[in-house]
């Protein structure tokens, strides 16, 4: 039987009657404020600064444990150079809206639970609370050595890598404190995550490509309890067969939407 389309104004209806919102963000709903998706599209109405990272850095020897153990100065000033950019970036109506939906759901009682891949801090920075950070983030740097944390101001490191000033010889070097390839995701924000998709009602995966797990499998485990899901992308990626809604177009134009259906304003 051919699946029913649920339309942009269904899930506004939904959102209002939601009781647990789950909504997982990756690097497109960042792309409206200028920061750089790794995948997806090149784009050929994008301009090349804005094409997608690992079109043209290789992931191998930037974003691993064994990247960094071979080669510190070239990750630190990849990252330091990503740092700086998040930085100065600011949120976007996407950021915005999702800030909004939070506020939305909470007044009514409901819980809700952003859980982003997103290394760039806006959506604090939009005014989100709660966020769990699977991937860590960009903003806070980490000793090698001890793991003591820092979150180094806006200008450029001196050295690269940067010493940590702690007391551990060769390893007292600073590396951002994200998740790399091969990294376990922070135990905290494992636990976060796996509560709120087990009991959430409604699920929306934004702005991601659904392909790097485990993140992408927690679409899976909401669709497998029940939940009703919702896919917001500009492209069609593995999640969109599995969704009981997607909706093709970018986070900044189609969340400000959906809140407005649900909420008003
Ligand atoms: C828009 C838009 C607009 C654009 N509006 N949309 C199971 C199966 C297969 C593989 C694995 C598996 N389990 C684990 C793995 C291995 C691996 C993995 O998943 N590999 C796959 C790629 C094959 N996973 C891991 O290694 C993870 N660790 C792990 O599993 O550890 C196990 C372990 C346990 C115990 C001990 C030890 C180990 C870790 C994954 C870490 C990912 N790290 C990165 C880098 C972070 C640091 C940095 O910033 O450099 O995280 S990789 C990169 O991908 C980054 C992102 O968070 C992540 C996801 O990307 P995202 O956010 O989806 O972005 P894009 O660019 O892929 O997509 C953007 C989308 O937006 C596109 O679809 C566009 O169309 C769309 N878009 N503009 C709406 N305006």
């Amino acid at each position: 039987m051919a699946k029913l389309r649920p339309s942009i104004e269904h899930v506004g209806e939904r959102l209002r009657g939601a009781k647990s919102v789950v909504v997982l963000t990756g690097a497109g709903v960042s792309a409206e404020s200028g920061l750089r998706t790794f995948r997806g599209a090149t784009g050929a109405d994008l301009p090349p600064d804005m094409r997608a990272l690992w079109k043209e850095f290789d992931p191998q020897t930037l974003a691993t444990p064994e990247a960094f153990e071979a080669d510190p100065e070239k990750v630190s000033r990849w990252y330091d150079w990503r740092r700086r950019g998040c930085l100065a970036a600011e949120p976007n109506p996407g950021h915005t809206a999702l800030a909004a939906m939070q506020r939305g759901v909470e007044e009514r009682g409901g819980s809700f639970t952003l859980l982003t891949q997103n290394v760039d801090r806006l959506h604090h920075k939009a005014g989100s609370t709660g966020v769990v950070e699977l991937h860590g983030s960009i903003i806070v740097w980490r000793c090698a050595g001890c793991g003591r944390r820092f979150e180094p101001g806006a200008e450029p490191f001196e050295r690269h890598p940067a010493p940590s000033g702690c007391r551990h010889g060769a390893a007292a070097i600073l590396r951002p404190d994200v998740v790399w390839f091969g990294e376990a995701l922070p135990e905290p924000a494992i636990r976060a995550a796996d509560a709120a998709v087990e009991e959430c009602d409604l699920f929306f995966s934004v702005g991601t490509s659904a392909v790097v797990f485990p993140a992408a499998g927690y679409l899976l485990l909401a669709a497998r309890n029940g939940a009703f899901t919702v896919e917001v992308n500009r492209e069609d990626t593995p999640a969109s067969g599995v969704v009981d809604c997607s909706i093709r177009g970018s986070s900044g134009e189609v969340l400000p939407w959906i809140v407005e259906l649900a909420f008003g304003a």
